[in-house]
């Protein structure tokens, strides 16, 4: 899958691709990641990629021209999708991440400022993502959550040991807790029923941890697993 970030600020991402799992998994070839600088397809003079809000107001209004342009110059697939990272896009679910999974590319438009020209939505009408509610300096951090998580999904990503069956969410339910050596650290041991070897046992204790855990910090989901397992 090809990953075209669309930034004024490529230094900001370039380096989170050189770690761990998303560094194997662009050596392995499963993903490619691009970045894109609407800055280098200004037609102005002074390469300005802003302006000021038409009706005033205060900060600076990304222009469309460039983010256009550079759009039409990096769509090459007829199986892409278009993604707006920002504040008001529908939240980002497992499901959504799956749906993204089955594409071969994604162009991804990081915002700033003020944020887009509306006619940018109006031409590119991207799918517009939300992280959660809050509000970030820049589109860069979701761009590089919503990749990881998109990443984590393909065929090959993961070892068998990571694999994303067993995650939160795949189920519906919470992780349960992990524990590695030693048995006992300041005075706290790890549970018995994980020393034994009965796997049976080990599987039953983490389904109920699971399921406490969700019970307590997630209600909503709590309801939603009830429900889907038929309880
Ligand atoms: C698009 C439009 C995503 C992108 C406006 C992006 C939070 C999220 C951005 C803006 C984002 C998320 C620019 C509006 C900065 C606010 C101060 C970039 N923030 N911003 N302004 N929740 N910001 O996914």
């Amino acid at each position: 899958m090809k990953f075209d970030i669309m930034t004024l600020f490529p230094e900001m991402v370039e380096n989170y691709f050189n770690f761990s799992i998303l560094k194997r998994a662009i050596d392995a070839d499963i993903i490619e990641i691009s970045t894109v600088n609407p800055r280098d397809y200004t037609e102005n003079k002074h390469k300005k990629v802003d302006d000021i809000p038409y009706g005033g107001g205060a900060g600076m209004v990304l222009m469309a021209q460039p983010y256009v342009d550079a759009y039409e110059d990096i769509i090459k697939s007829d199986s892409c999708v278009t993604v707006m990272l920002s504040p008001q896009g529908e939240p980002l679910t497992d499901k959504l991440v799956n749906e993204f999974a089955q594409y071969k590319q994604m162009i991804l438009l990081c915002g700033h400022y003020e944020g887009f020209d509306e006619r940018i939505r109006e031409i590119i009408k991207p799918k517009e993502i939300s992280i959660g509610d809050f509000v970030l300096t820049g589109g860069e951090l979701p761009a590089l959550c919503l990749i990881d998580a998109v990443s984590r999904k393909l065929e090959g990503t993961l070892g068998k040991i990571e694999s994303a069956d067993e995650d939160s969410f795949s189920n519906g339910l919470l992780e349960y807790p992990h524990y590695t050596r030693p048995r006992e650290y300041r005075g706290l041991k790890v549970p018995d029923v994980l020393l034994n070897g009965n796997h049976k046992e080990i599987n039953e204790f983490r389904l109920e941890q699971s399921i406490k855990r969700t019970k307590e910090r997630r209600p909503e989901l709590y309801e939603k697993y009830k429900k889907e397992n038929g309880k």
